[in-house]
Formats: structure tokens, sequence, C-alpha cells
């Protein structure tokens, strides 16, 4: 929270993107006792124990809201399923608009706002709680094309020939998005996190209409509600715009992908803005020298300014856990 007000603290705080996942034996556990992932991401007592099981593990500094961007596709009544080995599946595909209910939003994601006051409950007070959201164009990427895909073009074509449709589907994804956010914050998040995982594949008008755009309005709405609560957003693959990103969108942090250095970032993204990232994901499964100079390149180039320690990207499932443990030795100075 301190290097989100824009302090410089040595060590950085460290968490990682997808902390909980299928890379650690009990979150497999849990899962398994769950049955469905969405089963998991609704109950609140199983949420909330893969939520701090990597806290547990690692001693990470904060926890994130164990849940699923498409969870407001959900609540908003398009079907969405998780299917093994596949990914998310959306139908129809594209959204029918006139088919999505606003209106009962807060009632469907109740449980999560559960999993939240449970987990902030346990969590130690010197712990952050960061909840979350996927961006309008990352969510909507899922709503149109109904799956993922690598270069979204079912949704670039989609957004370039119907813009004005393109838009009221980014407009009910902003309200439903900000109310979600907020609804996390009363239920008891310190920090929340909007997720672009898809923004690097828009053009220059693209960008600043689909991923720019949509954030600000979020984080203006979420900061007009609840003022104070600081917002990271994460705009992938956003490269050299990272600078307008956060100029444009007031975002209190902003997370860094792999592709740009530390470096650069730093000097887009004027201080007091906190920068977080950015190892290589594979670095961590790798391990080793691999690894250990991905850390030490990031330190030495984030030195006296607002870092949070992270990857550039979620970690994979086949990480090895103790070289996560390594990870965070290292960072707070051990592992030499
Ligand atoms: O258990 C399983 O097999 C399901 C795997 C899984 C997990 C562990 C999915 C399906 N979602 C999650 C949890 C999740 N998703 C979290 C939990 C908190 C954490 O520990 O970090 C978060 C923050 C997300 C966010 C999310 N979901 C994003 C944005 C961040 C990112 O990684 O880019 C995206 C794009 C999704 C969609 C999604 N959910 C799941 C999958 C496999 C995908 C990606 C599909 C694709 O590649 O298009």
């Amino acid at each position: 929270m301190r290097v989100l007000s824009g302090e410089a603290v040595e060590p950085p705080p460290i968490w990682i993107m997808r902390q909980a996942g299928r890379y650690l034996p009990e979150y497999r556990k849990t899962r398994e006792r769950a049955g469905s992932f969405l089963d998991l991401c609704f109950t609140p007592e199983l949420a909330t124990e893969v939520t701090l099981q990597p806290v547990r593990r690692f001693d990470f500094d904060a926890a994130i809201l164990f849940c699923d961007i498409l969870v407001v596709p959900l609540a908003l009544g398009q079907s969405v399923r998780f299917k093994e080995g596949r990914g998310p599946v959306l139908a129809p595909a594209p959204v029918d608009l006139k088919a999505l209910d606003a209106s009962r939003v807060l009632e469907v994601l109740e449980p999560v706002f559960e999993t939240v006051r449970l987990t902030r409950a346990e969590l130690g007070a010197e712990k952050a709680l960061i909840g979350f959201c996927g961006a309008p164009w990352t969510v909507a990427t899922y709503m149109i094309a109904g799956h993922g895909s690598a270069d979204h073009l079912v949704t670039r074509r989609f957004a370039l020939q119907e813009p004005g449709r393109f838009q009221q589907l980014v407009d009910i994804l902003i309200a439903a998005s900000a109310a979600y956010l907020i609804g996390q914050i009363d239920a008891g998040v310190d920090v929340v996190k909007v997720f672009d995982s898809w923004a690097g594949v828009l053009d220059e008008e693209g960008f600043a209409r689909w991923a720019i755009a949509p954030v600000a309005e979020i984080v203006s709405q979420v900061k007009d509600a609840r003022p104070g609560v600081p917002v990271i957003g994460f705009p992938r693959g956003a490269g050299t715009r990272i600078g307008d990103f956060v100029r444009e969108t007031g975002v209190d942090g902003v997370a860094v992908d792999w592709m740009l250095p530390m470096k650069e970032a730093r000097d887009l993204v004027p201080a007091p803005t906190a920068l977080q990232g950015n190892l290589d994901p594979l670095r961590l499964v790798v391990g080793g020298d691999a690894l250990d100079e991905g850390i030490d390149s990031i330190l030495s180039a984030m030195r006296g300014r607002a870092h949070i320690f992270n990857l550039g990207h979620g970690i994979t499932p086949d990480t090895p856990v103790e070289n996560v443990a390594r990870l965070v030795e290292r960072v707070r100075g051990g592992a030499s």
C-alpha cells in the first residue's frame, strides 16, 4: 500500500500473477473437491482457502482474490463454461446484447463478496488483499469470439465494422465492472486491479478508444465512489503507450509485461506512479541462473522507485514450487 502511494520501499513487496493455481499441489486438491472451476469461484470457503494458500506457503506481501474475469459476463447472463484443457467457452457468440441483464450482477456475484469478507478476516493485517476485474476490451474478446484466441481477429473486426454496437457492449461492461469493484472494496479489498491482457493487439486508435477510455471511466467511477483506494492497471502489450495509459486513466500503479524493459517503463511512467513487474514467467520455470539474472536486473533497474515485484504475466502450471520460494528469498535479499 505504501508503494502504491508512491513510496520506494526496499526490498520491494512481492506477489505473483495467478499465484493461486495449478502449479500448487494444495490448489489441485481443493480444485478437485470443488468439482468445476466455476464451483470453486462461487464457493466462498473454498475460494478463500485457495486465495490464502500461496500466501501461507511463500509469505507473499499480498493475496489476490481467487475468481476469474469471466464471472462478469456470467453475471450479465451470457453462458460461461470452463472446459478442461480448452479454457473458457461462452455462448452465444457473439453475445446477444439485448439478452444481457445488468440488474442482477451484484446479486449473482454476492458469493465473491463473501470470499473477500472471509479472506480479509483470515489474512494478516500486514498483507494487502487485491480485488480485480477484467478490462472491458479483454472481457469483450471472450464475449464476442466465445473463446480465447491469439490474435483476437474476430473481436477486432467486430469493433471496426460495428463500433456503435461494440461501444454499447463496452458501456455495459464499464458499469458492471465499476459496480463489481466497488462491491469488492466494500467487502474488504485494499486495492483493485484491472486486467487488460489483450490490450496489445489494438492499433493506435483502437488502443485509445477500447483500452484507455473504458479503463479511465472505471477508474473515475471507482475513485468517485471510494476515494483513496488505489487502482492498478495492466495494459499488457501496451509497449511505449504505457505512459499515455497511465496519464489518461489515472491509475496509481501499472503492471508491466516482460516485453517492456523496466528501465524504459520507469522513464515512460512518471513518479509517483508505482510500477509492478516484470519477470518473464519462463525464467521462473527454468530456475537457476536464468531466474537469478532476471530478478537482479529488475531489482537494479527499479532501485529508488516505487516498485512491486511481480511476473510480467501469470505463473504457468509447470513452474516448480521451489523456484517460487527461491524468487521470494532473492527479492528479499537472500539466496545470492
Ligand atoms: O483451475 C483451473 O484449471 C482453471 C485455471 C484458471 C485459474 C487458476 C482460470 C481459467 N482462471 C484462474 C484464476 C484467475 N484468473 C485469477 C485468480 C487469482 C490469481 O491467483 O491470480 C485471475 C486474476 C484471473 C484473471 C484472468 N482470467 C485473466 C487476466 C489475467 C491473465 O492471466 O491474463 C484472463 C485473461 C482470464 C481468462 C481465463 N481464465 C481461465 C483461463 C484458462 C483463462 C485464459 C484463457 C485464454 O488464454 O484466453
